[in-house]
């Protein structure tokens, strides 16, 4: 995305903001408001002014140093003076600056006066009538910062994917059993498998006089009633999960489910096609004046608007129309295009199952392959393993493997990657397993060069396969680790090494953008469940739903790979020579591929 004005400036009004917050020289923040007026009313384009070599100094109210930062933020979106304000003051407080009313210089007196950091707080303290008593406040003021802490404390509340997948397999199976219901499903950001979901929206199509939305609201998983009619109904959920329901003709209802899954992005750029094409999009159907010419069917209203099905994992206007316009749509991978999983943990370290059993799951899931990786030394708590530990799981699976049929236990590790990059077990050792999976698990907080740098030292060892979980995100709890991305991908094109997309409910680590970058330049994503039972397996297909979102085909997933083949890469990977047999493999689901784009 070209980095516009607006950008520069909203980079420069929130130096100011946190600038403020933190007291700092009143001149200083001047200079920063004023530069983002500047630029906010600037005629032609900073990019394009760059681009032509044309000096900024000139521009009123711009020295040389916010010259040197606008070049900055137009090439990198974001400056180091900000990302250095952002550690200084605490994330929490750029969100109460969010809410109406409250500036920096509010903020900054509600920390001083009340020690308030955080939104709960903000409201605790709103709800007991303190903040009326903070001078430059007053009851009246204290009311409206009440309500806007309470409400977008509620519209924050997002859940993740694997909860939200769950509660609206329930509600649907319940909405089919209702008499009338002919057809139930999901629709919005769920049915798009986005990572976490604002609340669920959910289509029916009924019989006339079905009391289905009475069933709806009067279901014993219901808290409160928002609002309920003859076609649509909301309702909050015990957990405070918000659910919409709606109900439309059968002839209307492929056009109400494109609608309701979205996205908005995706639903604002078809009917501009529609528009363009002289018909109207809505929720009812396509249509050429008053008749409706599509909308029993997505399909049938795609196809009208001359375009084929586009995925719902595609549908965030992010190229999905013009790709689907030129026929370029990539064909996505799918759950059944897994060949094994390459990240697993069993009783040996913090697993609950066996050997065995992990194994007879993955078999029973059609896998050809399973890779236990357990923790290594460093992590106690995990019960990781020392090199002796390990030599002895590498006895007992080559054991174990003689006797499997149709599938095969991988030899592995999760081995801690230290703060300076070294793994956390010797080569010796390392050398003997067929893949090494690596991962972060402390030290976080390295600030961006150091922690990139970890990982690619770690990522250079000769051994080094996988790298797991890169940004260490656990959704809700900790943030990514601060790491420039683009950098490790590239790093691991050019070692022929691979990333993880971690399918664990709270990881999805990589996220889908991370995931498209990784296909652009060519490095294979690995889809792994980091099962740590049996059950666990399944959660590879969070995994596809986000390596979907991020337009990856089956050939751009490692563990897609027949078994033969994923030796070879695996081999390669760990600078072990690459049997020939194997290549031609490669050569030949190439050739497979051809047609796709
Ligand atoms: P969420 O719930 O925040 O995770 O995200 P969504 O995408 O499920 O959004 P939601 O629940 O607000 O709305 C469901 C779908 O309804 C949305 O994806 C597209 C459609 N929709 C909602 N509001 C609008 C709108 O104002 N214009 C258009 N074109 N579509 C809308
Ligand atoms: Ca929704
Ligand atoms: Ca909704």
């Amino acid at each position: 995305m070209p980095i516009v004005n607006a950008d520069v400036a909203a980079v420069f009004n929130q130096i100011a903001d946190l600038l403020e917050v933190q007291g700092a020289n009143p001149f200083r923040i001047r200079a920063y408001r004023n530069a983002a007026r500047t630029v906010d009313e600037l005629g032609s384009s900073l990019a394009a002014m760059l681009a032509r070599g044309e000096d900024l100094d000139a521009l009123p109210g711009i020295g040389p140093d916010l010259a040197g930062k606008i070049a900055e933020i137009v090439a990198t979106g974001t400056c180091e003076q900000l990302e250095r304000l952002r550690k200084e003051v605490p994330p929490a407080i750029t969100e109460l600056l969010a809410i109406p009313r409250l500036g920096p210089k509010r903020v900054r007196a509600l920390h001083d006066e009340l020690g308030i950091e955080t939104l709960p707080e903000l409201l605790n303290a709103a709800r007991e009538g303190r903040i009326g008593q903070v001078k430059g406040f007053g009851a009246r003021m204290e009311q409206q910062i009440l309500e806007a802490a309470a409400s977008r404390l509620a519209q924050e509340r997002r859940f993740k994917l694997q909860v939200a997948l769950q509660v609206s397999d329930a509600l649907l199976s319940e909405l089919k059993a209702v008499p009338g219901v002919r057809q139930a499903v999901a629709a919005g950001s769920l049915r798009r498998m986005r990572d976490t979901v604002g609340d669920l929206d959910l289509l029916v199509t009924t019989q006339r006089g079905s009391a289905v939305m009475d069933r709806f609201a009067g279901s014993p998983d219901v808290q409160r009633v928002l609002s309920k009619g003859r076609t649509r109904a909301s309702v909050v959920l015990r957990s405070g999960m918000q659910v919409d329901l709606r109900s439309v003709p059968p002839a209307s209802f492929g056009a109400a489910w494109l609608y309701f899954t979205g996205s908005k992005a995706h639903n604002i750029a078809l009917r501009r096609l529609a528009q363009e094409a002289g018909l109207k999009l809505n929720e009812y159907g396509l249509y050429r004046g008053n008749e409706r010419i599509a909308g029993e069917s997505e399909v049938s209203v795609y196809r009208a608007l001359g375009l084929p099905f586009i995925e719902p994992e595609l549908r965030e206007d992010r190229g999905e129309i013009e790709a689907a316009r030129g026929h370029r749509l990539p064909r996505l991978v799918r759950l059944a295009d897994l060949r094994g999983d390459l990240h697993s943990h069993t009783k040996a370290s913090d697993g609950n199952d066996t050997l065995q059993a992990m194994a007879e799951a993955a078999r029973a899931r059609g896998w050809q392959y399973l890779a236990v990786t357990e923790h290594s030394k460093r992590l106690a708590l995990a019960r990781g393993l020392d090199a002796d530990r390990l030599a002895r799981q590498i006895d007992q699976i080559d054991k174990l493997n003689a006797s499997l049929e149709g599938m095969v236990l991988l030899k592995g590790i999760e081995v801690d990657i230290l703060e300076d990059g070294k793994l956390d077990l010797p080569d010796a050792v390392l050398k003997r397993l067929d893949l090494v999976v690596g991962a972060i698990h402390h030290r976080f907080d390295l600030p961006r060069d150091r922690q990139t740098d970890r990982l690619l030292r770690a990522m250079d060892q000769p051994c080094f396969t996988i790298l797991a979980h890169p940004t260490g995100r656990l959704i809700d709890e900790r943030p990514p680790c601060d790491i420039d991305l683009q950098r490790v991908i590239r790093h691991a094109r050019g070692r022929g090494c691979f990333l993880e997309l971690n399918a664990q409910p709270e990881r999805l680590d990589l996220t889908d953008l991370a995931c498209r970058m990784a296909r652009d330049e060519g490095v294979l994503v690995s889809i792994n469940s980091d099962a740590h039972s049996t059950l666990g397996l399944d959660d590879v297909r969070l995994g596809i739903g986000q390596a979907r979102r991020g337009w990856l085909r089956a050939r751009d997933v490692l563990n897609t790979r027949p078994r033969e083949e994923l030796r070879a890469l695996l081999d390669a990977a760990m600078g072990r020579a690459v049997q020939p047999r194997a290549s031609a493999a490669t050569k030949a689901s190439e050739l497979a591929d051809a047609h796709e784009a």
